[in-house]
């Protein structure tokens, strides 16, 4: 009975931690194999990191600005210390920016922690108790009781009642983590690539956008575009951010063309694995505006600390400039502004279900935005 107890406590932590634990599975051995995923796309940008636009867009003529950038195509979104990045010696849980993240994080702080501590304390009482009480100077002859019914009791039901308590949350949050998104959801496609991340958005024309690491100045060639502090954080900047409305439910769905990643974004409580050949889906709604980092959680190969990922949450009617910018349409809107250049983006927005077949309307190649090399 006891020992079932244990069980059932592992499952709730298991459960628990689900959409944020960090344990990494064993490494996918070789990248050989051919992806199961058929993306007929992804104009790879050469070997990692050389991904940096160096040219602009092919004189995609008449696209609108894109509203992130400013005039020399720096971000405009700025990083905020504490918000969306890992702090210096912190720990706990990253500051958390969907409504999933915070009932997670009040779940682990509210209950989980005072919990085991509560816990902890007890039994280390009662050990040092034991310890103490019982030992031989101050207990000479030893009790021969073997059983006490009522104890056996008590040791048994308090652990299954506090499980079953903390089951009863722990159960809800998973739940809602994989309830599917409603209709009017923004489709946003991860696909994990050795070593870079591309995006798709089925349901806006299906463009795409790939989205490497920004290099230091040192780690260039003069002229190549590099990191600047106003793109994040070192390790965590990428050329190309995605953009996600703020308030409009999420639906991302993960892939891969090589081997097994993950997309994280810890300030999303979002931690989803993205498997060659297969499609995962989780739902999510930002409600701050913001920038937020997160990195590839599956050790992907030797380069599977140069992923990372950069999302920008911005109001939903620069979401939809955004959107046009890349050559995009909004569902339900007129075609996209650029007809010459995009004719596939004016197709229908696919229903979610057949977002995998929209992956051959590739309309822009994601590394060239006219995010033209900056120099500062
Ligand atoms: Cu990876």
């Amino acid at each position: 009975m006891r020992k079932q107890g244990l069980t059932i406590f592992a499952l709730a932590g298991a459960l628990a931690i689900a959409g944020a634990a960090t344990a990494q599975t064993p490494p996918p051995t070789a990248a050989a194999g051919a992806p199961a995923a058929t993306q007929t796309t992804a104009p790879a940008p050469g070997a990692p990191g050389e991904g940096a636009p160096a040219a602009a867009a092919p004189a995609a003529a008449a696209k609108p600005a894109d509203p992130t950038l400013d005039a020399t195509g720096e971000p405009l979104l700025k990083v905020r210390p504490g918000i969306g990045q890992p702090t210096d010696r912190a720990i706990g849980i990253q500051h958390q920016a969907t409504e999933l993240g915070e009932s997670a994080e009040w779940f682990h702080n509210v209950i989980l922690l005072p919990v085991i501590t509560i816990i902890s304390l007890f039994v280390l009482g009662l050990l040092g108790w034991v310890v103490l009480r019982y030992r031989r100077g101050a207990n000479p002859t030893p009790s021969k009781t073997s059983h006490n019914t009522v104890i056996e009791v008590i040791w048994t039901a308090a652990p299954v009642i506090i499980l079953a308590l903390i089951a009863i949350p722990s159960i809800r949050l998973l739940a809602a983590q994989y309830e599917p998104a409603p209709d009017n959801a923004v489709t946003l496609k991860a696909i994990g690539n050795q070593w870079y991340w591309t995006y798709e958005f089925p349901d806006h024309g299906g463009f795409s956008v790939t989205a490497n690491l920004l290099k230091e100045k040192s780690e260039v060639p003069a002229g190549q575009r590099y990191r600047t502090d106003a793109d994040g954080p070192r390790l965590l900047a990428v050329d190309n951010r995605i953009v996600l409305p703020v308030g409009v439910p999420i639906r991302l769905i993960t892939t891969a063309n090589d081997v097994i990643h993950s997309w994280a974004m810890p300030a999303f409580w979002v931690k989803l694995d993205a498997v060659p050949g297969r499609l995962n889906e989780k739902s999510f709604t930002i409600k701050e505006p913001g920038l937020y980092f997160g990195q590839c959680s599956e050790l992907c190969g030797a380069r599977h600390a140069y992923m990372p990922i950069a999302v920008e949450a911005v109001a939903p009617d620069v979401f939809a400039r955004w959107v046009a910018s890349k050559g995009g349409t909004m569902p339900g809107a007129a075609p996209a502004a650029a007809p010459a250049a995009t004719p596939a983006a004016a197709a229908p927005a696919p229903a979610p279900a057949a977002a995998d077949a929209a992956t051959s309307n590739q309309t822009e190649a994601g590394a060239a935005t006219g995010n033209a090399a900056t120099e500062s």
